[in-house]
């Protein structure tokens, strides 16, 4: 009976590596910062919020989904694998799966390790005869599993990555990250990958998913300012900044903004950025696919025998896909 999960740390970026990357971006013409800074604690807490409003389709839409399918993906899924959660967060959604897909061995891999310990050692205490290992990994621009997670040659990967995550890359980006995907998962015969994806929808639904009543998309795009401060101290004040969340028909992805509500200027030490009143910082996009084109995708990553399902009105897909 295990009652600690194993837990390996393979990436930890040096402050000084954050803070120059941090400060490119606000240096830049069009300033711009990458995602993975939305998400310090509060941010983490912010975003689980995001996936309770009402406005928010994408997670009630796939956990219907998968509440109605997957006991039909679990047959065309490898007997007795390891289930690899990419982006595990809370572990809430691969938890839900273990009674119907049973696997062997949990991998939840994640960028926020202090999150992920505290979920991963719950479930630990309310599975304890499932082997679980955490990966504290930045796995956005190169996956490569940790040898120390010794996977074992018999058993067969599966990779989850649910979530719509994909939509946070763009699709030359995506195509590569599936490509290490696909070559991860196809080391053992049956392996593959069950992924969300996001469905083009109207622009209405869209930006009232990504700019909510309640202002909670607003507080976790804005909370990336005071994640700046603690990471390059940068005196970023929040009533300098305005969210945005707008849908980019021609590019099919909503793009978040931070916009300056005055002219003004950003510090740090050692520079200073100045800001007109409209000027923003360009913070997520999050790109919408047509079942096809990210069928197409799969396949051009290396994957067959897709297989999407979805909900009635075809907002939100789950795609298993064979490696
Ligand atoms: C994590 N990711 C899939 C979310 C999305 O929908 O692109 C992040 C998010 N940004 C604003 N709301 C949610």
């Amino acid at each position: 009976m295990t009652t600690t999960p194993q837990f390996i740390q393979i990436y930890q970026a040096q402050a000084e590596h954050i803070r120059e990357e941090l400060l490119s971006g606000l240096r830049a013409t069009k300033a711009y910062a990458s995602p993975k800074y939305l998400y310090n604690e509060l941010g983490s807490k912010l975003f689980e919020a995001i996936t309770c409003i009402p406005e928010y389709y994408p997670t009630r839409t796939e956990a219907r989904i998968f509440d109605e399918h997957a006991h039909d993906m679990a047959k065309l899924l490898p007997h007795g694998c390891v289930l690899i959660d990419l982006g595990a967060g809370n572990c809430e959604k691969a938890v839900r799966l273990f009674p119907v897909f049973q696997p062997a061995r949990y991998v939840a891999v994640d960028i926020s390790v202090d999150f992920l310990k505290v979920a991963l050692e719950r479930w630990q205490r309310q599975f304890p005869t499932l082997e679980m290992t955490g990966v504290g990994m930045d796995f956005s621009s190169q996956l490569i599993l940790p040898a120390d997670l010794a996977l074992k040659p018999t058993q067969a990967r599966v990779m989850f990555y649910p979530g719509s995550s994909i939509g946070n890359f763009t699709p030359e980006e995506a195509l590569l990250f599936l490509k290490q995907v696909q070559s991860a998962c196809s080391v053992v015969d049956g392996g593959g990958l069950l992924i969300g994806v996001d469905l083009v929808k109207s622009k209405g639904v869209l930006e009232a998913a990504y700019d909510d009543a309640l202002g909670i998309t607003a507080a976790f795009n804005r909370n990336m300012l005071l994640h700046f401060n603690t990471l390059a101290g940068t005196n970023f004040k929040l009533e300098d900044w305005k969210h945005i969340g707008l849908y980019n028909t021609e590019l099919n992805r909503i793009e978040m903004h931070l916009e300056a509500l005055r002219d003004l200027t950003v510090t740090w030490e050692g520079g200073e950025r100045h800001f007109t009143e409209g000027e923003r910082i360009h913070t997520e996009n999050s790109y919408k696919w047509t079942l096809k084109g990210f069928e197409e995708l799969l396949k051009q990553a290396g994957f067959s025998a897709c297989k999407a399902y979805t909900d009635t009105e075809q907002k939100f897909a789950v795609f298993w896909a064979k490696a």
